[in-house]
């Protein structure tokens, strides 16, 4: 693998990555031992960080991510009182990608590499980012890998934005454009959760793909139901509120999902510390919920991106390493 870090900081209650193959024969008794029930197999998880800012329009600095969501994950404790749920997943931290500044296109090839040799263990990827442009790395070695199942996978994307410009000042691979190349992949769907902030002709490029459901954060409050009474009134005429709307959908997904979590979509309020903030975003109640639900399902890769911190320690970070550590605790 292209990595650049001989001793990198590891994400707290990580596995040691010379314990691989003993696990992965643990992993394989277990599973020929439920009559291998692909089912049951348990999930293995490999933690990669790629610091690349390169294409950053607003606010630069999210090549520190890596280091900040690792520092601040210890702060947590193993047992994890949100969910009532002891952090025992299998995972590893390989460390930090090489990435290469400047260069796009060769830091995505390095990755799309790294998640390639991942896909051969059998190790599913988290990514911690690092601008938004790099998830194209990691979908790009998954549809490789297995083209059926990716053109069977939802992706579930959270952000501000909707990310589908054609191109950010003539330039086609790009944090602003990665879901409109994700979306040319050809995956069975992508369902964007938190927007708030697009161009017009993003939002035309969207309004009539059948392929593309868009949950704006402002539809998604949580006291929605409880404080506009005749808003949710209104709601129930025309069937579910869209919260219970977006639930509903998430849970009778059957397919593969790839989740990208672009930290943007929550409000400046929650994280402050991220490229191209936008008010009013989504609420970390209605985000756990949701992970919640997404967690039942098989999710084959997971990204995190967009965190801006010069400061470890940070509510930012602190937020960040959260969501990762809640993602492993859910998905045993
Ligand atoms: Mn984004």
């Amino acid at each position: 693998m292209l990595f650049n870090t001989y001793e990198p900081w590891k994400f707290p209650f990580s596995q040691n990555e010379n314990e691989i193959e003993e696990i992965k024969c643990i992993v394989e008794k277990e599973s020929n031992a439920k009559n291998n029930i692909k089912d049951n197999e348990k999930n293995i998880w490999g933690i990669i960080g790629v610091g690349f800012d390169s294409t950053s329009s607003f606010g630069t600095g999210s090549r520190n991510g890596p280091i900040s969501i690792r520092h601040a994950g210890y702060s947590f404790e193993k047992y994890n009182y949100r969910f009532k749920k002891s952090l025992e997943t299998i995972f590893f931290d390989f460390g930090d990608l090489n990435v290469i500044f400047g260069n796009l296109k060769e830091t995505l090839k390095n990755l799309e590499d790294s998640i390639d040799e991942l896909n051969q263990l059998n190790v599913k990827p988290i990514v911690l980012g690092g601008e938004h442009s790099i998830s194209l790395g990691v979908l790009n070695s998954l549809k490789k890998f297995n083209p059926n199942k990716f053109n069977n996978t939802s992706i579930i994307h959270f952000d501000g934005h909707l990310d589908m410009a054609n191109d950010l000042q003539g330039e086609v691979y790009s944090h602003g454009t990665v879901l409109r190349r994700i979306h040319e992949l050809k995956p069975k769907e992508i369902i964007q959760i938190g927007i708030r902030s697009s161009s017009y002709e993003e939002e035309k490029y969207v309004s009539n793909k059948s392929d593309i459901k868009v949950f704006s954060s402002n539809e998604l409050k949580i006291d929605s139901k409880n404080s506009l009474n005749k808003l949710d009134d209104l709601n129930k005429l025309n069937g579910l509120n869209k919260l219970d709307e977006l639930k509903n959908i998430l849970m009778n997904i059957n397919n593969p999902i790839y989740l990208t979590v672009d930290l943007d979509a929550f409000d400046p309020t929650i994280v402050e510390e991220v490229g191209n903030p936008v008010p009013n975003g989504i609420d970390l109640n209605v985000f756990e919920e949701l992970l919640e639900i997404i967690s039942k399902k098989e999710i084959v890769g997971f990204d995190l991106v967009e965190l801006n911190t010069k400061t470890l320690g940070s509510p930012s970070a602190i937020l960040a390493a959260k969501i990762i550590y809640d993602f492993l605790t859910l998905n045993e």
